[in-house]
């Protein structure tokens, strides 16, 4: 992600043409409805908030928004309820800093935050949720990585279905990873992690982790290669992992896992930048290329991965991939099968400065525009 400043004149004015075929093999045969038709779909705000960066479905069917000066507030019918939770005076927002994460574990017992601190410290903390509410003298840190720049700290935590928590790490920043973070394997930087955060104090390490047998590698590491994994995501449906990578200069990635990898991919960079070799570099022999790459001459500069579409109100977005990109706004859908991109839609709808999707629990999802828009994805 890189943080810009961008009028937002744009919003909601733009792209509202519908402009919706996918661009398959089969663009030229006649129309007919199925899974692959792109579906005709609105933004409907439903809130504002000061810099939305990242939210959450909680208990009881509620959405939780994480404004990055360090607020966390809940959606309600009238928009965004008083803070629940505020750490304002623990964070930053120079640079890429700031509450960058929010996640509830699987049972909606815990709350976890990640945030940049006072330092720049990448750091993962935990709270209790009794009744619905944060317990805040339970509060813990559970995970911390020092950042040798402001740039490129990830910053998105999850669970996956396996009951673990994941958190992406960008490569550490500057540009063209100096300190070739990506490839080492004696780091978290430019990782995705995989760890048990109930498991033993402050963590556990999952014995299936793939490199707990390596002593010359992190136990925490998930998979590799990453440069700014900004926004990640597990399809509710399948379990597979998708991974916006934000690109250095030429290329955005999305990369992709299916549910029953035993971790450990190389996602290439910075020997690679999407399929392309970066600065000379030659590409890994275990390298896993994207499932999908996009020039920076025409859909942004900036990838913003979202979710694999999983609700009811819109049954033609069914199990489709969105996302969307910070300098664009776009709201775009792939359709993936056994790992190959067989579809590409435009949804037609712009979300301003796309900075995150949200998932609420019945899959529904919500585009968050860092110039202060909550906006879900309504049926049109
Ligand atoms: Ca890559």
């Amino acid at each position: 992600m890189k943080f810009r400043t961008r009028s937002s004149a744009i919003i909601g004015t733009i792209c509202l043409a519908t402009s919706l075929a996918f661009a398959t093999a089969y663009a030229d045969e006649p129309a007919a409805p199925s899974k692959a038709a792109a579906a005709d779909v609105a933004l409907t705000e439903v809130g504002k908030a000061q810099n939305p960066i990242a939210g959450a479905a909680g208990p009881d069917g509620t959405v939780w928004i994480a404004e990055r000066a360090g607020t966390v507030r809940v959606l309600t019918d009238s928009g965004l309820g008083e803070p629940v939770l505020d750490i304002s005076d623990e964070t930053t927002t120079d640079g890429e800093r700031g509450l960058l994460g929010v996640a509830f574990d699987n049972e909606l017992a815990h709350f976890y935050i990640s945030y940049t601190d006072l330092e720049g410290t990448s750091t993962i903390d935990e709270f209790a949720v009794q009744s619905g509410a944060i317990q805040p003298d339970s509060r813990r840190t559970v995970l911390t990585q020092t950042q040798p720049y402001e740039n490129h700290n990830g910053g998105d935590i999850k669970f996956g279905p396996d009951g673990y928590l994941y958190i992406a790490l960008g490569d550490g920043g500057a540009g063209g990873d100096p300190h070739g973070n990506g490839q080492k394997l004696d780091t978290l930087l430019g990782k995705i992690l995989r760890i048990d955060p109930g498991g033993a104090e402050p963590y556990a390490i999952p014995a299936d982790n793939p490199f707990v047998d390596d002593p010359n590698a992190k136990d925490e590491i998930w998979s590799y290669g990453l440069r700014n994994p900004w926004r990640f995501s597990f399809d509710s449906g399948t379990g597979d992992l998708l991974i916006g990578d934000v690109g250095q200069s030429d290329w955005e990635e999305i990369d992709w896992a299916p549910a029953d990898s035993e971790g450990g991919e190389n996602y290439g960079w910075a020997s690679m930048e999407g399929t392309h070799p970066f600065r000379g570099g030659t590409e890994p022999a275990n390298h896993t290329p994207p499932v999908f790459e996009y020039d920076r001459n025409g859909l942004g500069c900036s990838v913003t991965g979202g979710y694999v579409y999983r609700g009811d109100a819109i049954p033609a977005l069914q199990g489709q991939y969105l996302y969307s990109d910070y300098c664009d706004g776009t709201v775009r859908g792939l359709k993936i099968e056994n790992g190959q991109v067989t579809g590409q839609s435009d949804l037609g709808v712009n979300g301003g400065e796309v900075i995150s999707f949200v998932e609420d629990g019945d899959g529904e999802l919500y585009v968050l525009g860092l110039g202060g828009t909550i906006s879900r994805i309504d049926p049109a």
